[in-house]
């Protein structure tokens, strides 16, 4: 139309940057007890018994398993805390972290 006016954008739209998310994936080993692995994935990453089962199961069967995503510190920190735990009682338990994607 002729007569239309275009009013220019005077509006900013604040983009908040997400942070990149990290795997924390759970080993298996042929030494760490079962009910251990639950105990841990139950303590570490806040999951039930049942969720921890499957979890521990799926390492158990297939080599390992992606147990969760989290900001990069944040599953630094708990992959750390979980394997430590491991081993305190002596076992290889392992969590390890790699960028999603
Ligand atoms: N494979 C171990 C066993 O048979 C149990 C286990 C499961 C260990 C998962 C680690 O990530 C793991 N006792």
């Amino acid at each position: 139309m002729a007569n239309t006016v275009v009013k220019p954008r005077t509006q900013t739209k604040t983009k908040t940057a997400r942070p990149p998310l990290y795997k924390v994936i759970l080993l298996n080993d042929d030494y760490t007890p079962r009910e251990f692995v639950v105990l841990v994935l139950k303590a570490v990453f806040r999951m039930n018994a049942d969720h921890a089962y499957r979890v521990m199961m799926t390492a158990h069967r297939r080599g390992a398993c992606v147990i969760a995503v989290y900001a990069r510190d944040v599953a630094e920190t708990k992959a750390k805390e979980a394997t430590e735990l491991g081993k305190q009682k002596g076992y290889p338990l392992f969590f390890t972290t790699e960028p999603e994607q």
